[in-house]
């Protein structure tokens, strides 16, 4: 089919507080300095780069419970989110590059804004959807699906910082791919709420193209609507993403991470994306780190329209003799 033009409009979200780990700040512009928006050029993207987010630090952010900086991971995704709206106003496809995956709370939130009724594909080892009550770790990136998921509203209690937030999905609009590292309370949300989840072992079983294909009949069952890509790096087999906070042995191949967003693409409803998780100070060498950048970037084209197949411009011919 003829692909369609892409027009990506970028925002960078240099922010950590949601794990404990320091460098995953650096993902915007690690990613960004691999030649990202070159190589989109190149594929025939038109490309706005809005920049990197500033995000500021609330005084005496104490724990809540165990929750972690609940002050400072609310305010940098209601900036977010208010980011990914502008973004959206413009016409944009969006492409949130992280950061830690609390941030798919302001990315998701700010999309919801101007998209009604989106469907979000969450591609990672982890679920990320723990509550405030039910996270061990106290990490807010384990637990963003929370905030956002209607059905989870009798679950949840109110935090500071989040007091801007509504949950904007059903349990019907998310799928999962990729999981291998779900905590009890997590399986225990997903039977609850009834969320659609290919884990490794569906992968394994099925096969990433009929992986990819229930997941396009679920999430268009109820029409066709926006599609949210939120990509965690560490769905990625270490092999291939060394580089990230969590990795979790026995994740998805190259090939298999690419599928996900290649066949994404030809929906021609990506509305969204995240790529969030790459954190250059938990590589062990500086291949470690380039390999997962690369990864990364390789991830984000495939979204935009690159095909392993070739492709040439419209209006392309042959040198004459
Ligand atoms: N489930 C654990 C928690 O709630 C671990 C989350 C791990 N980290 C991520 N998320 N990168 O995708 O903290
Ligand atoms: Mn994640
Ligand atoms: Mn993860
Ligand atoms: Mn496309």
């Amino acid at each position: 089919h003829k692909r369609p033009h892409h027009s990506v409009g970028i925002i960078g979200a240099p922010f950590s507080k949601g794990q404990r780990k320091d460098g995953v700040e650096k993902g915007p512009d690690l990613i960004r300095n691999a030649g990202l928006v070159e190589k989109l050029k190149a594929q025939g993207c038109t490309v706005r780069d809005y920049g990197n987010l500033k995000f500021e630090d609330p005084a005496d952010d104490h724990p809540v419970g165990k929750v972690q900086r609940p002050r400072t991971v609310g305010l940098a995704n209601e900036q977010l989110a208010k980011a990914i709206n502008t973004i959206k106003k413009d016409g944009h496809t969006s492409l949130m590059l992280g950061g830690d995956h609390s941030l798919a709370i302001g990315s998701i939130h700010g999309h919801a804004a101007s998209q009604k009724d989106l469907r979000v594909v969450w591609v990672d080892a982890h679920a990320d959807i723990n509550t405030p009550l039910s996270s061990y770790t106290g990490n807010i990136h384990g637990q963003p699906l929370s905030y956002l998921i209607k059905e989870l509203r009798p679950k949840m209690t109110a935090l500071p910082g989040f007091s801007w937030v509504t949950p904007c999905l059903s349990a019907a609009d998310v799928v999962f791919i990729g999981l291998r590292d779900v905590d009890p309370a997590e399986r225990y949300i997903l039977k609850l709420v009834g969320i659609k989840a290919f884990s490794m072992t569906e992968v394994d079983r099925l096969g990433i193209a009929k992986v990819m294909e229930e997941t396009c009949d679920h999430i268009f069952s109820r029409g066709k609507k926006p599609v949210h890509l939120s990509y965690d790096i560490d769905a990625l087999d270490p092999s291939v993403a060394p580089a990230t906070g969590t990795p979790v042995v026995g994740g998805l191949t190259y090939r298999e991470g690419i599928y996900i967003t290649e066949r994404l693409c030809q929906t021609d409803l990506l509305s969204a994306v995240d790529l969030v998780e790459v954190n250059p100070k938990q590589g062990k060498t500086e291949s470690e780190v380039s390999s997962t950048v690369n990864s990364a970037v390789d991830v984000i084209l495939g979204c935009f329209g690159r095909v392993r197949e070739g492709s040439f411009p419209a209006g392309y011919t042959l040198p004459q003799p």
